[in-house]
C-alpha cells in the first residue's frame, strides 16, 4: 500500500517531539537495544571499554540521532516517490561500517523494536498503532537498502 501523507505526518510529528530531548531519547534507544540483545554491546566502540552505558557520549547521541533522522527521511521519500533511495556514498559507507562491526540481518529487528519502543515512550499519549506502523514501514525500507549493500561488501 502507498505511504500516505498522514503516515508521513505521524513520523514527522513524533520526531519533532523526540528531538526535544536527544540526550535522553538516544540513551533510551541504545539501552533498549542492549536490553533486547545484550551481546550487541561488543559491537559498539563507545562501549567496548566501559562497564556501563556512557550517559553522555557524543558518538552515541549523534549515531542514534542519525538513525532517527534517516528513518524520517525514508518516510518522506516513501510518500514522495514510493521508494527509499540512499545516496551511493552514504550507503557504501554504512554498509561497510555495519559489516566491519559484525552486524547481521537479525540485528535489524532488534534495532527496529528498540526504535519503536523509544518513540512510544517519548510521545506518550500521542502514540498510536498507526504511528508505529508508519515508522515501521519507513525503517524496513531503509534497513532493506543497508542490508542489500552489506551483502555487496567483500
Ligand atoms: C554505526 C545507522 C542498523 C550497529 C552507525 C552509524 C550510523 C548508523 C549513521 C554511524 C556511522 C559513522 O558515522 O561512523 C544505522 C541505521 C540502521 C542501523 C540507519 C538501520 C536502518 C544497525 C544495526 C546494528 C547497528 C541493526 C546492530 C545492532 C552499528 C554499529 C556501529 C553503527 C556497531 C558502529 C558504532 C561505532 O562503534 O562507532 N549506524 N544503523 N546498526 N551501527 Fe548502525
Ligand atoms: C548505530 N546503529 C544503529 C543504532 C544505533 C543506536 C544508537 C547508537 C548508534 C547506533
Amino acid at each position: 500500500m502507498a505511504f500516505t501523507e498522514k503516515q508521513e505526518a505521524l513520523v514527522k510529528d513524533s520526531w519533532e517531539i523526540l528531538k526535544q530531548n536527544i540526550p535522553e531519547n538516544s540513551l533510551r534507544f541504545f539501552t533498549t537495544i542492549l536490553e533486547i540483545a545484550p551481546a550487541a554491546k561488543a559491537m559498539f566502540s563507545f562501549l567496548r571499554d566501559s562497564d556501563e552505558i556512557p550517559q553522555n557520549n557524543a558518538k552515541l547521541k549523534s549515531h542514534a540521532t542519525k538513525v532517527f533522522k534517516m528513518t524520517c527521511e525514508s518516510a518522506l521519500q516513501l510518500r514522495e516517490k514510493g521508494e527509499v533511495t540512499v545516496s551511493d556514498t552514504t550507503l557504501k559507507y554504512l554498509g561497510s561500517v555495519h559489516v566491519k562491526n559484525g552486524v547481521i540481518d537479525l540485528h535489524f529487528e532488534v534495532v527496529k523494536e528498540a526504535l519503536l519502543r523509544t518513540i512510544k515512550e517519548a510521545v506518550g499519549e500521542n502514540w498510536s498503532e498507526e504511528m508505529g506502523c508508519a515508522w515501521s514501514e519507513a525503517y524496513d525500507k531503509l534497513a532493506a537498502a543497508i542490508k542489500a549493500e552489506m551483502k555487496q561488501e567483500p
